[in-house]
């Protein structure tokens, strides 16, 4: 009898461990200088995190090949075959709104602004899937710290670049361009919540969001938005490209929840891509202890 396995799953030839392990010893044999870009120097040099999760992280390649990045096509796999067009040098993020004053950061600004750390985070899709991920990144705590925010800066909204000769899918309605998201101030102040600029001690592949992409681990995975060239503080909840789309299916909060299920799926289950069996999905991803006191009094329901 056959057995069939999930037309999803990328069977990598390399354990995801031995790449990081072999890139771990290759960076302490001191080859920097074959590293040409500052980004590459700096993400050599990130530190581990102690919020890193113990799991073991998914494969380059699953996390490389199989991605959600609509300026490139609907398909998982359009990503990889078409976001290397992205032109991601120079590159300039806009943070502005309730603040002192408005700043533009170029990506070499964004490293001086706090020390590099590597993160082991689960990726929860509100697909059904996940994957364990070794982001590079910076806390956006330390970048909105410094630009001062006013007593009125209760949310942040982000954007993705608009420019539909580079990125294919901006050509369709499929989503509201840009692709927009965004947090309440304190979600983004949590120190869970980082701008991420490289995976597995390199710098980002353009599918990942490339040059700096948000990621909040305990949201659904549409919350952590790519290739980001703004960041706006305001006092108005943002509108969001999936909240805009399908305002039933996608609320604004989008924390993982097992209770609460998608219109048309469940979401008490997910499949670890590179796994057969399906786990149960955790609340807040799994990152409850340190961020369910922030809803409290909410009814999650509601705010989903
Ligand atoms: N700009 C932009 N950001 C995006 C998306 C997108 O289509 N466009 N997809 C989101 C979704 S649905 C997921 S699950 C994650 C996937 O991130 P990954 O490809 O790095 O795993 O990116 C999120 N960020
Ligand atoms: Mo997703």
């Amino acid at each position: 009898m056959l057995i069939r396995q999930p037309s999803d799953i990328f069977p990598s030839e390399i354990t995801p461990q031995s790449v990081f392990l072999n890139r771990r010893q290759f960076m302490l044999a001191g080859a920097s200088s074959l590293l040409l870009t500052a980004e590459a120097v700096a993400g050599l040099n990130a530190k581990p995190s102690a919020l890193s999760i113990k799991e073991s992280p998914n494969s380059l390649k699953q996390i490389t090949t199989y991605n959600n990045y609509y300026e490139f096509g609907t398909d998982k796999a359009d990503p990889a075959l078409y976001a290397g067009q992205l032109k991601t040098k120079p590159w300039q993020i806009v943070v502005s709104g309730e603040l002192g004053q408005s700043r533009t950061y170029s990506i070499d600004d964004l490293l001086k602004v706090a020390a590099l750390e590597e993160r082991i985070y689960r990726l929860r899709c509100v697909e059904g899937w996940s994957m364990v991920i070794p982001w590079v990144g910076i806390p956006l705590a330390s970048v909105l710290k410094q630009v001062s925010p006013t007593s009125k800066a209760k949310f942040v909204a982000f954007e993705t670049l608009n420019d539909p000769k580079q990125m294919p899918g901006q050509r369709s309605r499929v989503l509201e361009w840009p692709y927009r998201e965004g947090l309440r101030i304190d979600e983004a102040m949590h120190p869970l919540t980082i701008l991420a600029v490289g995976l597995y001690g390199e710098v980002l592949p353009n599918q990942n969001g490339a040059p700096v992409r948000l990621v909040v681990p305990w949201k659904y995975g549409f919350k952590s938005i790519k290739s980001v060239v703004s960041i706006r503080l305001q006092e108005r909840q943002p509108a969001t490209s999936w909240n805009l789309s399908a305002p039933n299916e996608y609320g604004f909060y989008s924390n993982v929840n097992p209770d609460v299920a998608h219109p048309r799926w469940s979401q008490a289950k997910e499949r670890r891509i590179g796994e057969f069996l399906k786990r149960d999905t955790l609340p807040f991803n799994g990152y409850g202890p340190q961020v369910a006191s922030m809803y409290q009094g909410m009814d999650l329901r509601k705010f989903f």
